[in-house]
């Protein structure tokens, strides 16, 4: 089946979803890569509207994403709740590799990251509770009877696996699933691996994102298949025992790569609602803007066990509401680029940002701050005050995919200059201090503007920005300062920051 999904319920830079249930509760991690705070943290009853309540990274003594390059650093992470407790398993690329946080409270404060061995990317957790199958049937999740899977006792119930996807073959994109039995309590790896899965067919491309589940007494294996592209798509496997054999569903892939409007849907992750209905997570690209990969939600079916997918429609209407921020405090919302190790920004009178020597674009931690933009089309704006002392000072509203692709509207002792990388794209002349610093995009297409405090908006350059093609990241708004590697003593203040998304049937530039 092909499923025509719509609207994300996680709009924007939300790529690699995992959810978990506790009761009436359901929480809901993403993938990060190079920004702080790290691996966002989101609460909701419905699985539709969701609340970020934290971050699981949010202390540089946690880990570190110095040098992490662009769409490197934190890939998928998993969340699982057992006993009372969350067990939150990532990897961190380039460096050392897979770890495991915990929290008993979902908002934080996590643990100091418990490093595990082993290879690969895109790790999941699997607790075999004895407390009840999980069931196809529609009866109440948790009060169904005990499914007794062939060999299930003592290899399996009351056990907790680690699995995780390995690379064989990188040009190829052949990957094995790999697994090893987790002791919770001690939050480290212990006995034999065990190859679980290499894919649907002999040349299936990049099978990932294993997650593992115990339905009708038997396991089901869930990965991703086909890369993260056009070809992602969903491929289930099961086996009686939860070592293996597991063979494919003969209709695999059971999601099959989506053909639009939502392209490249796949990364499931499934949780059963308390009424006993089943639902997955998963994310998908629209196209024709630099968002990126976004969270969507599927109904799940079974139908002879294997799970039918249907996307969840929530509509064209939901309210975009917009946001004004006077930064009374930095909301959860604004990223940095790696690990700030010293305080850049101050709130309170606005945001202050402080004129510091790094620079986007060298792999460090500069004066960034940043928020996903959530819809294809949106309006982003500032006021800034600053008059610059010298040629090498400057701040202004950044448009940023990474270090490598953005678009910076800065003023400048030479006035306003809108760059990208080291290229001078416009110049305004001298500009009055505050100024007004905007940009519309729409898809693709970005015109910025200046204003003065009470003057109209005049357009200065409209730039077909294609450079902004996401690879695992998502475009993302902000502000900015640089003193372009010399010291500076000086801070811009933006007084507030806006962010409206136009409705698409009133986006006549679309
Ligand atoms: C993620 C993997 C993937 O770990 O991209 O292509 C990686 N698919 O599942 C980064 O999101």
């Amino acid at each position: 089946m092909s499923a025509s999904f719509d609207e994300p319920v996680l709009p924007g830079f939300r790529p690699d979803p995992s959810v978990c249930r506790v009761g009436a509760d359901y929480y809901l991690v993403t993938s990060s890569f190079e920004w702080f705070p790290g691996l966002p943290v989101f609460h909701s009853r419905d699985l539709v509207h969701w609340r970020r309540i934290g971050s699981a990274l949010d202390r540089p003594s946690q880990l570190d994403l110095d040098g992490c390059g662009p769409s490197r650093g934190l890939f998928a992470p998993t969340i699982r709740h057992h006993d009372g407790e969350f067990h939150l398993v990532c990897t961190l690329m380039d460096g050392p590799g897979h770890f495991v946080v915990t929290a008993t409270d979902p908002a934080g404060p996590w643990s100091e990251p418990r490093w595990l061995e082993g290879d690969g990317f895109d790790p999941s957790l699997f607790f075999d509770d004895g407390d009840g199958d999980h069931s196809t049937r529609g009866d109440r999740a948790g009060e169904s009877g005990e499914g007794e899977g062939e060999g299930g006792e003592g290899e399996g119930r009351g056990r907790a696996w680690f699995t995780a996807a390995r690379v064989l073959d990188e040009a190829a994109g052949r990957t094995e699933i790999w697994m090893r039995e987790y002791l919770p309590r001690e939050r480290r790896l212990t006995g034999p691996e065990h190859v679980l899965w290499s894919g649907s067919r002999a040349d299936a491309r990049w099978p990932e994102a294993p997650h593992l589940y115990r339905i009708d007494g038997s396991y089901l294996l869930l990965t991703a298949e086909g890369g993260t592209e056009a070809g992602h798509s969903v491929v289930a496997a099961r086996a009686p025992r939860v070592t293996g054999p597991y063979e494919g569903a003969r209709g695999n892939p059971v999601l099959p790569p989506a053909t639009g409007p939502v392209t490249c849907t796949g990364h499931a992750d499934l949780v059963r609602t308390p009424e006993g209905d089943w639902r997955a997570v998963l994310l998908g690209v629209r196209p024709g803007s630099a968002i990126g990969r976004e969270t969507f939600l599927a109904g799940v079916t079974w139908s002879d066990g294997w799970p039918v997918f249907s996307p969840v429609a929530l509509g064209d209407d939901r309210p975009r509401p917009p946001l004004h921020d006077d930064f009374a405090v930095l909301s959860a919302d604004w990223s940095c680029l790696r690990t700030p190790r010293v305080p850049f920004w101050t709130t309170g009178d606005g945001l202050r940002l402080r004129l510091r020597p790094e620079r986007l674009g060298e792999r460090g931690s500069p004066s960034l701050l940043v928020r996903p933009q959530e819809q294809p089309d949106c309006d982003a704006s500032t006021e800034l005050h600053f008059a610059p002392a010298a040629p090498y000072e400057e701040a202004g509203l950044a448009v940023v995919l990474d270090d490598d692709a953005h678009l910076l509207l800065v003023r400048t002792t030479e006035g306003l200059v809108l760059r990208r990388g080291p290229d001078v794209l416009a110049r305004a002349g001298l500009s009055p201090d505050p100024v007004r610093l905007g940009v519309r995009v729409r898809g693709l297409t970005h015109t910025f503007a200046h204003a003065g405090p009470d003057g109209a908006w005049r357009d200065l350059a409209t730039v077909e920005a294609v450079f902004l093609t996401p690879l695992f990241t998502g475009v993302q708004v902000g502000l900015y300062a640089t003193s372009h590697g010399r010291p500076s003593t000086r801070d811009a203040r933006f007084a507030w920051f806006d962010l409206r998304y136009p409705h698409p049937r009133d986006s006549p530039g679309r």
